[in-house]
C-alpha cells in the first residue's frame, strides 16, 4: 500500500463506546453487549477507511480502555491480586472495591493517559495473542486485510521500568509473530514511541539486540517499528541497522532524516495526528519528495486518537476556521489524496471529491500568514519578596493555624450538567440558568460555612471543564460541538482550538466569585487556570511559537486576577496541572520551555498586590523533573498532592520555604479517612514545616465525588485541624 494511518480513534462518532462502557460498568448491561458494541465500532472504523480510499488498514487499534493495559494483558503482565476479580482487565483499569486500579499516567506529551504496566519479580510473562487475532479474523472476515498494532517490547518495558526483562518478553513477541504469520498476516506494526526521547547507550543497545533477535525470526510477517512524537534522533542508525523493513517518522514534529535509508520502507508521517489544522501539501510534498528509501508510504505522524473524528458536525463554527481544520477522517483523506499525488501521473488539487463540501479544493491555502499581536512587552510590576507578602497577608487574612481549604471544585451534579445540556438545546433560558448555578453556589457555600472551612470556594458549578470554559469566553478560541477526544478509558475531552489572538472581553470568573464571597464573612478563594494549561489541552495554532501564544493567554489571566483582586477577593488560586505534561522529550529542550512557561505564570500572576495571596495546585506524583520550576511559579500556598506520593515530595515543595498545603486524604477514592489519619499526616507535616507555612485541604478537586462523601471527608480534616490547634498557639 502507498498509505495508511497508525490508528485511529476507538471512543466512537457518538462516544458509543463510552456509554457502552459506563452501561456495563454499572450493572446495566452484559460483558457480551459491550463486546457487541466493539465489534460495531470496529466494523464502523475499516469500512470508514477503506471507502476513504485508504490502502493499509490498521487493526488491533481498538481498546476497551488502553492500549498499554492490553499490551500487558497481551505479555500476561496482569499482577496476581487481580487474578480473581470478576473482571481483571477493568479490575486493573478501575480498581474494585478492595483493590486500587493500576497508576495511570500522561502517555508522552498528550493529554491522553495510560496505565503503567506493573512488572515485578513475580512477573511471568505468557503470551495471549487472543486480542490481535481476533480482530485480523473479524476484520478478513468482513474482506479487510488489516496490520495488526501492538506497543514495541523497548516502549512496553520502558514504561513499566523494567528493561532488564527484554530477553524474556522478546520470546513472547516471538511467539506473537509467528501467531500472526500462521494466520497470514503481511505486516506488524510495533510502536516505539520510547524512541524519540533521550535513550542511555545501554537502551539503545536494547533497541539493537530487540529488533536483532525479532528480525531474525524464524516466521514472521513484515516488520514496521512506528516511532512519533518527535525525531528518532541516535535511535534512527540503530533502528536502520537492523532487519526490520520498514521505519515509522514523524516528519511534523522531526526533520526529515538526512541518512540513506535505501534499503527500508520509510512509513512518512507527514499527516498531523496531533493537530486540527489541515496538511499544508507543499510542505507535506517536499518531506516525502525528500526521504531517500526504497520505498515511501504516505501515513499520519501518530495515531489519530489524539484528534475527533469528523468536522461533519461541526456545522456551528465560522466557515473561514473550518476550512482550515482537518480531524481524523478529514485527516485520512489528506493520506489519501497525497498519495495519489506521489504516485506516478499524479497531481494534488485533481483529487478533490467533494468530501469537504462545494467547490473547496482539498487543503488550505499552503502557509497561513502570521496575524499575532505583537507579543507585549512583561508588565513590569513585580511582587515583593515572600517575607512582605506574607505579612501584608497574615495581617488582613486573619486565619487561624492550619488553615483548611479545598482546592476549588465540588461535586459536579446531573442537575447542572442537564441544565447547561437544556441551555443549548433552547429550552432553558439563560437566566434561568444562572439562577440555578447561583443556588448551587449558596449550597456550597453553606456547605462549607457549616463544616467550617476557614477558606471557602464557590465550587465551580458553571463549568463544564476547566479549559473549555475559559475557550469559551476569550476570543481567539473555538469549541466544538462533538470534537470528543480520549483522555482516559470513557472520560474525554473537548480541547478548544485557539486559532487567533487572545483576548478577554470581559470578565470570566468575577461575577460568580464575587457572588460566593457576597454570601460569606469568610474570605472566598477566586479560582483560574494558568495560561500553559489553557494551551497544553486545547489544539493550538501553528503559526507562532507557543511561548508567544501562551504569553496572551497569560495576559488575559492576568486581567482576570486584577478584577478578581478588585472584586474584593483577597485570595486567587491559578492551577497549572498541565506544566509537567508539555515538558519537552528531549532534555535539551526542556530549560528553555521551563523558562518560559514559568515567565507566563508569573506575568499571569505578578499583577497580584502584596496582599492578595496566590495558591497553586499541583495534581501530578512525578513532579521531581519541574520542582525548581514550580519553586519558580512563586505562589504563596502551594497544594499537592501528597497522599499517594507521599513524604518525597513533601520534603521537596517544603524547601520552598512559602505556604505548603499537603493533600491530607486522596480524593480519588470513595473512602472516607478518619480524623486520626488525618491528624497523623498534619503531625508529619508539622515536623518538616514552621507552623504558619502549613495548610490543610484535601489533594485534589472533589468534582468527581458525591456530597456525601465529600462532607463525610471534610468534616473530619476540620475536626483533625482543629484537635491540632490548641497546642499550636503560644
Ligand atoms: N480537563 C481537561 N483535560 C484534562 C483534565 C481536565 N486532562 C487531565 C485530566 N483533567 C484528565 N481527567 C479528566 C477527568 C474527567 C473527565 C475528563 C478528563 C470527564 N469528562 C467528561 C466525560 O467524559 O464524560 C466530559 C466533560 C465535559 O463535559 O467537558 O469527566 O479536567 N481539558
Ligand atoms: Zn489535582
Amino acid at each position: 500500500p502507498t498509505s495508511t494511518v497508525l490508528g485511529y480513534p476507538r471512543i466512537g462518532p457518538r462516544r458509543e463506546l463510552k456509554r457502552a462502557l459506563e452501561s456495563y460498568w454499572s450493572g446495566r448491561s452484559t460483558r457480551a453487549d459491550l463486546d457487541r458494541a466493539g465489534a460495531g465500532l470496529r466494523e464502523r472504523t475499516w469500512r470508514r477507511l477503506a471507502e476513504l480510499g485508504l490502502g493499509g488498514l490498521p487493526s488491533n487499534t481498538f481498546s476497551l480502555y488502553d492500549q498499554v493495559l492490553d499490551t500487558a494483558v497481551l505479555l500476561g503482565a496482569v499482577p496476581e491480586r487481580y487474578r480473581d476479580a470478576a473482571d481483571p482487565y477493568f479490575a486493573m483499569a478501575r480498581g474494585t472495591e478492595g483493590l486500587a486500579p493500576l497508576r495511570m499516567t500522561k502517555w508522552f506529551d498528550t493529554n491522553y493517559h495510560y496505565l503503567v504496566p506493573e512488572i515485578g519479580p513475580e512477573t511471568v510473562f505468557e503470551l495471549d495473542a487472543s486480542k490481535p487475532l481476533g480482530e485480523v479474523r473479524e476484520a478478513r472476515a468482513l474482506g479487510f486485510e488489516t496490520r495488526p498494532v501492538v506497543v514495541g517490547p523497548v516502549t512496553f518495558l520502558l514504561l513499566g521500568s523494567a528493561l532488564e526483562r527484554l530477553e524474556e518478553v522478546l520470546g513472547c513477541y516471538e511467539e506473537l509473530l509467528a501467531a500472526l504469520a500462521a494466520e497470514g498476516v503481511a505486516w506488524v506494526q510495533l510502536d516505539e514511541p520510547a524512541l524519540v526521547g533521550d535513550r542511555t547507550p545501554e537502551e539503545l543497545a536494547a533497541v539493537r539486540a530487540a529488533y536483532e533477535r525479532l528480525g531474525s525470526a524464524a516466521s514472521r510477517p513484515g516488520l514496521f517499528v512506528a516511532s512519533y512524537f518527535g525525531d528518532l534522533g541516535e535511535s534512527l542508525p540503530v533502528l536502520a541497522g537492523t532487519p526490520v523493513e520498514a521505519i515509522g517518522l514523524d516528519l511534523v514534529r522531526g526533520g526529515v532524516p538526512a541518512a540513506d535509508l535505501t534499503g527500508k520502507i520509510v512509513v512518512a508521517g507527514v499527516v498531523s495526528g496531533r493537530d486540527v489544522w489541515r496538511t499544508s501539501p507543499g510542505r507535506a510534498l517536499a518531506a516525502l519528495g525528500s526521504v531517500r528509501a526504497s520505498q515511501v508510504v504516505v501515513s499520519t505522524s501518530c495515531s489519530l486518537l489524539h484528534v475527533p473524528y469528523s468536522l461533519t458536525d461541526e456545522t456551528g463554527l465560522e466557515p473561514e476556521l473550518r476550512g482550515r481544520l482537518a480531524f481524523a477522517e478529514e485527516k485520512v483523506a489528506e493520506v489519501v489524496a497525497l498519495a495519489a499525488a506521489c504516485a506516478p501521473g499524479g497531481a494534488l488539487f485533481e483529487t478533490g471529491d467533494g468530501l469537504f463540501g462545494g467547490g473547496d479544493t482539498l487543503f488550505g491555502g499552503d502557509d497561513v500568514p502570521s496575524v499575532a499581536l505583537p507579543s507585549a512587552p512583561m508588565p513590569s510590576e513585580e511582587r515583593s519578596p515572600y517575607a512582605v507578602r506574607a505579612a501584608a497577608q497574615a495581617g488582613h487574612l486573619r486565619l487561624p493555624p492550619l488553615p483548611t481549604t479545598t482546592i476549588g471544585s465540588f461535586p459536579q451534579t446531573g442537575e447542572l450538567r442537564a441544565a447547561r445540556a437544556a441551555v443549548a438545546a433552547g429550552t432553558l433560558s439563560q437566566a434561568d440558568y444562572e439562577r440555578r448555578v447561583e443556588a448551587e453556589i449558596e449550597r456550597v457555600i453553606r456547605v462549607q460555612e457549616r463544616l467550617g472551612l476557614d477558606v471557602l470556594v464557590h465550587g465551580e458549578p458553571e463549568r463544564n471543564d476547566m479549559v473549555q470554559y475559559f475557550a469559551e469566553h476569550l476570543d481567539g478560541f473555538a469549541v466544538t460541538r462533538n470534537g470528543w477526544v480520549q483522555s482516559y478509558g470513557s472520560r474525554c475531552t473537548r480541547p478548544p482550538i485557539l486559532h487567533g489572538d487572545v483576548g478577554r472581553p470581559a470578565p470570566i470568573t468575577v461575577r460568580w466569585a464575587a457572588y460566593a464571597q457576597s454570601l460569606t464573612s469568610r474570605p472566598v478563594k477566586g479560582m483560574l487556570t494558568g495560561p500553559v494549561t489553557i494551551v497544553a489541552w486545547s489544539f493550538v495554532r501553528d503559526d507562532l511559537p507557543l511561548r508567544d501564544v501562551v504569553f496572551q493567554v497569560a495576559d488575559a489571566i492576568r486581567q482576570e486576577v486584577r478584577d478578581l483582586e478588585a472584586a474584593g477577593l483577597s485570595i486567587i488560586q491559578v492551577d497549572e496541572p498541565a506544566l509537567r505534561e508539555l515538558l519537552p522529550l528531549r532534555r535539551s529542550a526542556q530549560a528553555e520551555y521551563l523558562e518560559w512557561a514559568v515567565a507566563a505564570y508569573r506575568r499571569a500572576t505578578s499583577g497580584a498586590s502584596d496582599r492578595t495571596q496566590i495558591h497553586t495546585h499541583l495534581c501530578y506524583s512525578d513532579a521531581d523533573q519541574i520542582l525548581a520550576a514550580i519553586d519558580g511559579l512563586d505562589a504563596d500556598v502551594t497544594t499537592i498532592e501528597s497522599a499517594r506520593s507521599g513524604a518525597r515530595i513533601l520534603g521537596a515543595v517544603s524547601a520552598f520555604g512559602r505556604g505548603l498545603g499537603p493533600g491530607v486524604y486522596d480524593i480519588h477514592s470513595p473512602r472516607v479517612p478518619s480524623t486520626e489519619e488525618v491528624e497523623s499526616l498534619l503531625r508529619r507535616a508539622l515536623e518538616e514545616l514552621p507552623v504558619e507555612r502549613v495548610w490543610v485541604n484535601p489533594d485534589c478537586g472533589l468534582k468527581t465525588r458525591t456530597y456525601e462523601e465529600v462532607e463525610a471527608s471534610l468534616a473530619n480534616v476540620v475536626t483533625a485541624a482543629r484537635r491540632l490547634r490548641p497546642a499550636l498557639r503560644h
